[in-house]
């Protein structure tokens, strides 16, 4: 198997853009693709601060590299979940990563902080741990991005995240998710922007390119994903990936290109006007948001994030 573009040896075949390619021809192709989606999307403007949403995985570490490497000025925010060694390893690999790149990287501590975990925080609120997670998660990470003045908040969201998600989305026709299934939502009442520089990457892309870049992740599933809906989706999808190469991407950027549009009005429609939260200010259709009655319920301490929090690691 030989590079496309050098004819060197290979190390990887790229079925649905019918191509292979050497170490430095594949790092190239990450980083084009990275910028394509940057470009396409209107993700970011020259000197915008970036906070990425670091969890210590492939995905998470390659879009902070790829970023880096592309001249953005980007810090990482690790949330720790307390879900048992899996966290606490998952932290090691987001500090090492940062250490070695001389990046700053936020920590926010759910049980320091909060005083809860999500292990707890979602038996207590009678929710899946994934949505208390993702919610958890959601919330740090809007708060940490405003309060210290990023641009915008950057996600490790691949291509098989999207396409999952979006096949989800379809098999229910849950119309007012597909009107805000976007690759960049903008900043509004309270929320900073969000951005998916890797929708142009698969999983198995960026965990490679995290391999030849030396990039060390966690490669552990988290306890919690087990049942989880999207891993099914995303086996379904590959299924059908094998057989068809390209279906995946096709699926996702043909629903941008043709469909998304169609759904915004109802999306816009059925947004809920939103106040401030009595307890830590951030906006909810209620008086006190889901957040901070999840930390409550839990038995813990909700509240405001510290803006005083983060540190630089040196290399
Ligand atoms: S960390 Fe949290 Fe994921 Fe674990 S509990 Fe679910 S959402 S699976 S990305
Ligand atoms: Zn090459
Ligand atoms: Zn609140």
């Amino acid at each position: 198997m030989k590079c496309t573009v050098c004819r060197e040896p290979a190390i990887i075949d790229l079925r649905r853009h019918n191509a292979n390619f050497c170490v430095p021809h594949f790092t190239k192709f990450c980083r084009d693709q990275v910028q394509r989606a940057i470009d396409e999307h209107e993700m970011l403007r020259p000197g915008e601060r970036a906070l990425v949403a670091v969890s210590g995985g492939k995905d998470s570490l390659a879009v902070w590299d790829l970023l880096l490497d592309l001249g953005v000025e980007a810090d990482g925010l690790y949330v720790g979940l307390g879900i048992g060694s899996y966290s606490d390893v998952s932290h090691e690999y987001a500090e090492a990563y940062a250490a070695s790149r001389g990046a700053r990287l936020r920590v926010v501590d759910l049980v320091e902080r909060y005083g809860y975990d999500i292990p707890t925080g979602a038996r207590a609120a009678r929710r899946a741990p994934c949505s208390a997670c993702g919610m958890s998660k959601r919330h740090v990470f809007d708060r940490v991005a405003l309060e210290e003045g990023y641009d915008v908040l950057v996600t490790g969201h691949n291509l098989d995240d999207e396409a999952a998600v979006l096949f989800g989305n379809v098999l229910r026709w849950q119309t007012e998710y597909l009107g805000r299934q976007r690759p960049v939502l903008e900043a509004r009442d309270g929320f900073p922007r969000k951005v998916k520089p890797l929708v142009r990457l698969s999983e198995r892309e960026t965990a490679a390119y995290c391999i030849v870049s030396g990039i060390e992740y966690q490669v552990e599933e988290c306890p919690m994903a087990v049942g989880n809906k999207h891993l099914g989706y995303k086996e379904a999808l590959n299924a059908i990936e094998v057989q068809s190469p390209g279906t995946k991407a096709d699926f996702y950027a043909g629903f941008l290109r043709r469909a998304a549009s169609r759904f915004e009005a109802e999306a816009e429609a059925e947004r809920e006007t939103l106040g401030s939260c009595a307890v830590c200010g951030s906006p909810t259709p209620g008086e006190v948001c889901a957040f901070c009655r999840l930390v409550e319920r839990a038995g813990g301490t909700p509240g405001p994030v510290p803006v005083e929090l983060g540190r630089r690691s040196t290399p």
